[in-house]
Formats: structure tokens, C-alpha cells, sequence
């Protein structure tokens, strides 16, 4: 209660049900994204259902570095810094290896991992703050390999964070969260899908709801002080990869 959040990647899905969460916990929180609008709408309905939090909207392309700049110095001038950063944004251009166009390989990795040493250069987190990000798929499905390789990179950067963030003596723990498949837009955004057919999926398998992950990240940040949770791989029970 009374913390302040920023959750990257508010607009829809996973990101806009962990921003709600944390905003009915009572913490203060920048939501941000391209589609600011859709935030406004969320914190709108945040503040009608009495939450006790706030939400702050921010629009931020998250794959321009200088806009990621702004950002965290917009946010340490208004809210003298973060205590937990919730690393979600991302996206997925899926192509074959061999024969697919790498132009979005690049993008991907911007959006999904570039703010993190923003996070930790521009701001002062107080003492038993988290930092979570969204984790990796464990198989690679047909054209997904490139995505699901950012997934594996963000398991790597989050332990990597948690060991400096150790050696340089903080207490801000870093937790990877690595979600099976979760009904939201991004099937239909970006694995180009038959709608239908994705709908038809998400109800024959009962896919996890992005509620399943916010509640996650809260669990994670209830942990008492001293507890260091690594990583929490959540899956449909029905999911076999
Ligand atoms: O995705 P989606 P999810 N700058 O597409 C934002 C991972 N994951 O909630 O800018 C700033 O509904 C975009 O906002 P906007 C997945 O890889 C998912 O399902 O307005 N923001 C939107 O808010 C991702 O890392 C599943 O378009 C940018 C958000 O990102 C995270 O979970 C399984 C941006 C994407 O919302 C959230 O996924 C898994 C940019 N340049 C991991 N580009 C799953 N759904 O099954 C995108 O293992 N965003």
C-alpha cells in the first residue's frame, strides 16, 4: 500500500490486469504503453470502482530509447521513484529461422528488455522493492523460435539482475514470471491467427486468464523481506508443452 509501481505494457491483457490489481492494493501506479487511451479508460474505471490505488497513465513507445529516458525522469520528478517495476511489455513477429525476415528480431528484443537498466540507472528503489518480468514459454511452437529465444533471454537478464543487484549490496529482488498460454489479444495480434480457431483453443484448453498472472505478481510481492523468489511457472493444467 501507498508503493509506487510502473507496469509497462498497461493497455490490454496481462499488464492491465496486474495494473489493476496493484491499483486495488492501493499503490500508486504508471501504467504505460502506446495506446494511452486505453489506460485512461482502465484508470477511469479503476478510480468508479473505489480502488484504493491510482493509476497513472503514460504513454511511452517503449522500443525508443529516448521516450524510455523521459519516461523514468518524468516519473523520478513526480514520484521520486519506483518501488516494484513490472516488465511486461512485449510483442512477437513470428517467422521461420531459416527462411523468415529478421527485421522484427530487433524490435522484439527493444521492447522486451531495454527498459530494465533504465529502471535501475534512473531510479532509487526503496529497500524491499521487487522487480518482476513476464518469462519465456518452455517449448517453441512452429515459427514462434525467435520469440520464444527473448523469452529465455528474459530468464537470463532477470538472474543476471538479481546477482548484481546482490553483489551491489541492494535488497531489491528480481522474480522472472513465466506464463503458459494466457487469453489475450496477443494470439490474435500477433500469431497471426484465425480468431475462431484461436477462440476455439483458448476454451478447448482453459487457458490461463491474465487475472492468473496478476495474481501472481502479487503473491511475489507479499513475500516477506527476506524471501527471494526466483521464478513462478504457471501453466494450464491441459497445456502439454
Ligand atoms: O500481450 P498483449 P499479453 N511500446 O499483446 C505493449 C508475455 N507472454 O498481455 O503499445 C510500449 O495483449 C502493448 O501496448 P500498446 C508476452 O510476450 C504472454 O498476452 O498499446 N508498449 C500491450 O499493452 C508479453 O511480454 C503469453 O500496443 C508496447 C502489451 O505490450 C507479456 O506476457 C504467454 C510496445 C502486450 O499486450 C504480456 O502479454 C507467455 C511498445 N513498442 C508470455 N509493444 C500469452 N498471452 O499466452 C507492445 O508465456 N507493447
Amino acid at each position: 500500500k501507498g508503493r509506487v509501481a510502473l507496469v509497462t505494457g498497461a493497455s490490454v491483457g496481462i499488464g492491465a490486469a496486474v495494473a489493476r490489481a496493484l491499483v486495488q492494493q492501493g499503490m500508486r501506479v504508471v501504467g504505460c504503453a502506446r495506446s494511452v487511451d486505453k489506460i485512461e479508460k482502465l484508470a477511469a474505471e479503476c478510480q468508479s470502482a473505489g480502488y484504493s490505488g491510482t493509476l497513472i497513465p503514460y504513454k511511452c513507445d517503449l522500443s525508443n530509447e529516448e521516450e524510455i529516458l523521459s519516461m523514468f525522469s518524468a516519473i523520478k520528478t513526480l514520484h521520486k521513484g519506483v518501488d516494484v517495476c513490472i516488465n511486461n511489455a512485449g510483442l512477437a513477429h513470428n517467422e521461420p529461422l531459416l527462411s523468415g525476415k529478421t527485421e522484427g528480431w530487433r524490435n522484439m528484443i527493444d521492447v522486451g528488455g531495454s527498459h530494465t537498466h533504465a529502471a535501475y540507472e534512473g531510479l532509487t528503489f526503496s529497500p524491499a522493492s521487487c522487480y518482476s518480468m513476464g518469462g519465456h514459454r518452455m517449448v517453441p511452437s512452429a515459427d514462434e523460435h525467435f520469440y520464444c529465444a527473448t523469452k529465455y533471454a528474459v530468464t537470463a537478464l532477470t538472474e543476471g539482475i538479481r546477482q548484481e543487484l546482490r553483489e551491489a549490496n541492494t535488497h531489491i529482488r528480481a522474480t522472472c514470471i513465466s506464463p503458459g498460454l494466457v487469453e489475450t489479444e496477443f494470439a490474435f495480434r500477433h500469431h497471426n491467427s484465425d480468431p475462431e480457431k484461436a477462440a476455439a483453443v483458448y476454451e478447448s484448453m482453459k487457458c490461463l486468464k491474465a487475472e492468473d498472472i496478476a495474481s501472481a505478481v502479487t503473491f511475489v510481492l507479499g513475500a516477506p523481506p527476506h524471501v527471494q523468489i526466483g521464478d513462478v511457472q504457471m501453466r494450464p493444467v491441459e497445456q502439454v508443452s
